[in-house]
């Protein structure tokens, strides 16, 4: 399965943490391609918080959506993630965003990420890696969704 998840940080040494999950997600999914690193306003978020850097990464696996979830977890904690509330700041943040054709709805794991359509934090670094690779729910690549994004 192709798996595409987005790393994000605005927390501490952001460059570090992210540089440190890619060195990790090399070992979850083979062929893993890393777009490079974007400076992003936060959006969504409650209080004032600092600039996030953004980057995406996709490569194959043949772990279970599950278990790869738990890989990002326990990277996340690796970097000390602590989840004091809501999109608070954070070290690190892994987000599964597609898993091959799959839709999942359980707990704690939401495939497709429900909001990723909208955030161009994700879709621009995802289409810098991935430009082709599909939104099983809209059947729409993520090149095409940046540019229905742009079009708003
Ligand atoms: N993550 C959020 C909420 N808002 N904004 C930016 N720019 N980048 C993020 O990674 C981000 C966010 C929740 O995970
Ligand atoms: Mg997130
Ligand atoms: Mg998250």
């Amino acid at each position: 399965m192709i798996a595409a998840v987005t790393l994000g940080s605005n927390l501490g040494d952001r460059a570090a943490h992210l540089d440190f999950a890619i060195a990790r997600l090399a070992a979850l999914l083979d062929n893993l391609k890393a777009s490079r690193y974007y400076d992003t306003v936060p959006v969504g978020v409650s209080g004032p918080q600092p600039i996030y850097l953004n980057a995406a990464a996709v490569g194959k696996t043949t772990l279970s959506a599950r278990e790869l979830l738990d890989g990002l977890l326990a990277i996340e904690r690796e970097r000390g993630r602590e989840r004091p509330h809501d999109n608070a700041p954070r070290t690190l943040d892994l987000d599964l965003i597609l898993f091959g054709d799959a839709v999942i709805v359980e707990p704690g794991l939401v495939v497709p990420h429900p909001r990723f359509r909208e955030r161009r934090f994700v879709l621009e670094p995802l289409a810098e890696v991935a430009a082709g690779l599909r939104d099983p729910v809209t059947g729409k690549t993520a090149d095409q969704l940046l540019l229905d994004l742009r079009a708003l």
